[in-house]
């Protein structure tokens, strides 16, 4: 495998022709290439200056996936009282901080196959003076970036290095590309609990077999089996394009912000965009994990694509 790390962009390609490109700015994958095609979605007006978080790709929510501001403290339930994450930007701030890379490290793969591995670091010490004030707790994230043949693994490691517990949120906010977002379904949701972000959060249970995407969708399906894949399918001919397995998150986010919500994003571009992503996050969003002081905790999702 070969890596390359110019001003802040770190790159790794296999003997195979997969490759992945992050961004120290949010540890933020932008890219994931196999079969020669890009499999992740980037706006073409996204910001990839630090500016503000990168709209596409896999930007990192922690420690909070709640947006304070808009009060959407009901979806997931009243946080702790006077919660730390109740004056952080939306997602919270691991996506717009600069993070690290801690080095590389490639294995075999089983069957002659190699993967490459990415770690990347961020610390309390390390974030910005008004989100060191907003979140004043003692942390240490490893995340690390797997490339195999097949599949693209994110995983983060959280350590609480404080004194104190403290309860955080995590999510891989993946922007999936798709040909055509009609053509798209989402299986293995059926029968599952879910908070309808669009229906004043209320709560559901999905009667689909294979989800289409219709309108603007955001939806937190909840207590998932990590170990059973989400899979997002073709309709047309029934293909798996993706394959999501989990490990440790047993929540996932299914967004697409369909026509209005996407010309109301303005690093969302060009507004038809939305026919070409859907977001399946993978999280741990509607409860809050306690991290005992000097504790840590792991969790991660596996994406394969193109079966
Ligand atoms: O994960 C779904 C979601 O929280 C949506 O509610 C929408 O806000 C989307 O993420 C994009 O959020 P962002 O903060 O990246 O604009």
């Amino acid at each position: 495998p070969s890596v390359s790390v110019q001003d802040g962009i770190i790159e790794a390609s296999l003997p195979s022709g997969e490759s992945v490109t992050v961004y120290l700015y949010g540890a933020t994958v932008t890219s994931w290439k196999s079969n020669g095609q890009e499999q992740l979605f980037m706006s073409k007006t996204a910001h990839l200056d630090g500016s503000k978080p990168i709209r596409g790709g896999i930007p990192l929510v922690f420690p909070t996936d709640a947006n304070p501001k808009l009060c959407i403290w009901q979806v997931f339930g009243p946080p702790p009282k006077n919660h730390a994450t109740s004056s952080l930007p939306q997602h919270g701030f691991a996506r717009n901080s600069t993070w690290e890379f801690l080095g590389k490290s490639s294995s075999e793969a089983g069957k002659g196959d190699v993967a490459v591995k990415l770690d990347f670091g961020l610390s309390h010490a390390m974030l910005s003076e008004e989100f060191r004030k907003a979140w004043p707790h003692e942390f240490g994230l490893v995340y690390s970036v797997t490339l195999t043949k097949d599949a693209l693994r994110t995983s983060l490691q959280v350590t609480n290095e404080g004194k104190e517990n403290f309860e955080f949120q995590v999510l891989m906010h993946t922007y999936l590309a798709v040909e055509d977002i009609a053509n798209v379904r989402v299986k293995n949701l059926e029968s599952k609990t879910y908070i309808d972000k669009v229906r004043n959060a209320s709560t559901h249970t999905e009667s689909s077999p294979a989800l289409a995407i219709t309108e603007e969708t955001d939806r937190v399906y909840q207590g998932l089996d990590p170990a059973t894949p989400i899979v997002v399918s073709s309709a047309s001919d029934d293909q798996p394009l993706f394959s999501i397995t989990r490990e440790a998150l047993t929540d996932v986010v299914v967004w697409n912000p369909w026509i209005e919500k996407a010309k109301g994003l303005s690093d969302f571009g060009p507004d038809e965009a939305y026919k070409n992503m859907i977001c399946v996050e993978a999280g741990s969003v509607s409860a809050w994990q306690t991290l005992e002081a000097g504790d840590s905790w792991e969790g991660g999702q596996s994406i394969k694509s193109r079966l």
